[in-house]
């Protein structure tokens, strides 16, 4: 087993099979068989380079393909329906496929039309490891895709890994590790960057505390009379007056932090207050907030997971700006969950190790939390002026005829994001009877929605005697600091539409045969070879 450390990203990498020094030059890296891999990752994506820079031969389709296995629940073996083999469709170089895996070396196979948000592009060409031209894959991950979610520190920020690259010409099967369908438990690890950089609040942070997520903490982001968030559509998390909600992880302004430390500040206390409006919130006498939260801190080769809490005095250790921690730059994590929606105010004070007092800049960071979501009701559904219930059947009297939905979509915060009124039907078929969002809106801070029952104007006309699924759903305006939007609500009425008039042919379907990827007889794997040499060694070039 090998470990790698990915390197942080801003900007998304373009998944086009090219592998430009701009992309992977600072990227982390791992010599394997016949070539690196090479990984970066942002809060959404983890990118793969497959550098092969011993595959010269540039074989067509998937005569060249890789494997990648993920050990999705870090168990170090193959877990049934849990862990996922990614790889090429057979004859589709540029397509992505995901596989369930069934057992060692046993993967399901899945069907042709299988639709994921991780993708590849192969190349061949030079890359940072290599001028020679030489066989290069580009990978996204979509990390939901693999279960990771970096915002919870529940889990430790790793991807355990093995991997197949395999070649016509030159000719060679390489896993590493050795048996990689088989035997998990020597996966290497891939540790992923977890936060962003000091400088990755773009000179926007708090003066101390620095930011709540993703989201920096100055007065021009989250706004000191409102508490809500508004970010540049261009910034990686884009909100627009978002409140905040769930569990708030409030990073330190890196620069104040280590020179606090610099003077010796060991220990904070952090002051907050209430108010259901913000001058309450004002008028509102200070008091100690206690709070807990883990974190897991790299040790130098593996994840330990430590507990923070406040000792009798309320007050919170400050971490060495040195160390490593999956959160970096925690200072003090919050869940709101514990408290009331409205204004929330913080400030800090620091302490040395005697108990003195330490100097700091001044901040009160004012948040607006709001942990109700949107409420929908859908109240009827009118056939003519007839309300139709649930599982209720009706006839429609010819093409003018059709249904209208009484419903609402509410949030007495203000706070709501957008809603929609859908029909649903057959299979995956659907469509949006009517719909708004707070970008129609957003003259004002507070977007309550729809306050009574609201009709859908028009008739909607269903277009086949079926069951049709009527649903309201609304997101809100609020985030964690890591996800835009962290609320939804739903709610649905089924009913039975017969329409006479109208006779569909059924719609032709075609089955798609599900698939292995290449390297499989039927959902078995067949077996590679683990090289003693990593690398250029591996096949060395010719000079
Ligand atoms: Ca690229
Ligand atoms: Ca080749
Ligand atoms: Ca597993
Ligand atoms: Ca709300």
């Amino acid at each position: 087993m090998a470990t790698v450390r990915s390197a942080w990203t801003t900007a998304p990498l373009a998944v086009d099979g090219f592998l430009t020094p701009a992309e992977w030059s600072s990227a982390g890296s791992l010599p394997i068989p016949a070539g690196f891999l090479m990984v970066k990752n942002d809060a959404s994506s983890l990118y793969i380079a497959l550098d092969v820079v011993g595959d010269t031969g540039n074989d067509a389709g998937t005569n060249d393909y890789f494997w990648l296995y993920v050990d999705v629940d870090r168990n170090g073996a193959p877990t049934a329906h849990r862990d996922v083999l990614f790889s090429l469709f057979p004859g589709q170089p540029n397509r992505l496929g995901k596989w369930p895996v069934l057992g060692p070396g046993i993967t399901e196979p899945v069907p042709n039309t299988q639709v994921i948000a991780s993708s590849t592009r192969r190349g061949f060409g030079a890359s940072p490891n290599s001028a020679t031209p030489h066989r290069v894959w580009e990978i996204r991950l979509d990390l939901a895709e693999i279960g990771v979610n970096l915002s919870a520190s529940t889990t430790p920020p790793v991807v355990k890994v093995g991997i197949r690259v395999a070649s016509s010409s030159p000719a060679f099967v390489f896993d590493t590790p050795s048996n990689v369908a088989s035997d998990f438990s020597h996966f290497h690890d891939v540790v992923l960057a977890t936060s962003p950089d000091p400088g990755d609040y773009a000179g926007l942070a708090g003066a101390v505390m620095g930011g709540v997520g993703l989201i920096p903490a100055s007065a021009t982001v989250i706004s000191p009379t409102t508490g809500l968030a508004t970010t540049d559509p261009s910034y990686r998390l884009h909100v627009t007056n978002a409140g905040f909600g769930g569990v708030l992880d409030i990073l330190g302004n890196n620069v104040t932090i280590t020179s606090l430390f610099g003077v010796g500040a060991s220990k904070f206390v952090v002051r907050h207050r209430y108010g259901a409006t913000l001058a309450a919130a004002n008028a509102a006498a200070w008091s100690h907030l206690r709070t807990s939260w883990t974190n897991y801190r790299w040790d130098g080769s593996t994840y330990v997971l430590e507990s923070f809490g406040p000792d009798a005095a309320d007050m919170y250790p400050i971490l060495n700006p040195a160390g490593d921690y999956s959160i970096q730059k925690l200072l003090f994590q919050w869940s709101s969950y514990t408290a009331p929606n409205g204004f929330h105010q913080f400030e800090l004070d620091f302490f040395n190790a005697g108990g003195g007092p330490v100097a700091a800049p001044a901040q009160r960071l004012t948040l607006f939390v709001d942990n109700t979501a949107p409420d929908v009701q859908l109240f009827d559904i009118l056939h003519g002026d007839a309300p139709v219930p649930a599982c209720g059947m009706i006839t429609l009297t010819g093409p003018a005829d059709g249904v209208r939905i009484v419903y609402r979509a509410f949030d007495a915060e203000g706070l709501l994001g957008g809603y929609s009124v859908d029909a649903a039907w057959g299979q995956n078929q659907g469509a949006n009877i009517t719909s708004d969002n707070y970008a129609a809106h957003s003259a004002s801070t507070s977007w309550q929605g729809t306050t009574g029952p609201s009709a859908t104007t028009d008739l909607w006309h269903p277009p086949i005697t079926c069951a049709y699924t009527f649903s309201v759903s609304a997101s809100g305006r609020v985030t964690n600091g890591y996800s835009p939007n962290i609320q939804s609500s739903r709610t649905f009425r089924n009913i039975t539409i017969n329409v006479p008039f109208i006779t569909l042919k059924a719609p032709l379907r075609v089955e798609s045969k599900p698939l292995t990827p290449f390297g499989f007889t039927g959902n078995t794997a067949l077996k590679g070879t683990t090289p003693a040499k990593l690398g250029r060694e591996t096949i060395p070039l010719k000079p």
